[in-house]
């Protein structure tokens, strides 16, 4: 049974790895498995082996007439997994901490990611590289303004705003993430990028070079009644299509974008 569980797991539980980088959070789950599989294992075993045993007593295991619990044994075995667990603690830190602080090949793609109840939409600052000023007081979906996009500000005027994500292959890409509402959290299992968005925060990470193909986006936090339906697609694709991509929205596009019910640009 234990064997089929692992088994079925380590084929299905993550989808294949889309980047070269990466293979760290696999190796460390590899290796949480089976040290943790081998514990698992072990304390059935020795529960089944005592349980048989011990079988034929037809008295409870009472202080009294089963002895004092010898306190070698327990030190002993509360040490082994203490280390075990402190250890794979440590080594998960460390890891992570190695992929945060790894400096940037490059200049990276920027793009803001907003979670709102329960959307994810992406925003990406035109060919003028900057970011458009947003206003809370202007967020209105159902007007096609789903970000608070400030219409006046010139450098809104070729922000694009789109309901995927699609960033050019082989780049690395800065995400600016936001929330609007509660705490929601952008899950990108191809890419082993899960990251908390919280409301009134501007939080970065980086995706790394991602080959072509397109990807799931999950929201994986529990953020209300309609979370099981707040995900998105990430299309990574080449650096031309990506150009002909942006083009394809005409300036001050942000009239047009927003709810899904009433855009159509941005679910393309
Ligand atoms: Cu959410």
């Amino acid at each position: 049974m234990v064997a089929a569980t692992v088994y079925f797991f380590s084929r299905t539980w993550l989808p294949a790895l889309a980047t070269s980088s990466g293979g760290a959070l696999d190796h460390q789950l590899t290796l949480n498995l089976i040290l943790l599989g081998v514990v698992f294992c072990a304390t059935q075993l020795a529960l089944g082996l005592f349980v048989w045993k011990y079988r034929q007593r037809q008295v409870s295991l009472q202080v009294t007439r089963g002895g004092q619990p010898d306190a070698r044994v327990e030190l002993t075995w509360l040490t082994i997994a203490a280390a075990l667990f402190l250890g794979l603690n440590i080594a998960g830190a460390a890891m992570q901490a190695r992929v945060a602080e790894t400096p940037l090949a490059e200049k990276p793609v920027i793009v803001e990611v907003t979670g709102v109840q329960f959307r994810w939409y992406f925003r990406q600052p035109g060919p003028d590289g900057r970011f458009g000023q947003t206003n809370p007081q202007l967020v209105d979906a159902s007007e096609g303004n789903p970000l608070g996009i400030d219409r006046s500000n010139p450098a809104s005027a070729d922000d694009v705003v789109s309901s995927e994500l699609v960033i050019p292959a082989g780049k690395t890409i800065e995400i600016r993430l936001h929330a609007q509402d509660v705490i929601h959290s952008f899950f990108v299992p191809s890419l082993r990028i899960k990251q908390d968005a919280l409301p009134g925060q501007d939080i970065v990470i980086h995706l790394p070079p991602t080959e072509t193909g397109t990807y799931d986006i999950a929201c994986a936090q529990l953020c209300g009644m309609g979370h099981y339906q707040m995900n998105a697609k990430l299309k990574v694709v080449a650096e031309g299509q990506y150009r002909a991509w942006l083009r394809q929205f005409p300036p001050a596009n942000v009239a047009q974008v927003g709810h899904p019910s009433t855009n159509k640009v941005a679910h393309r």
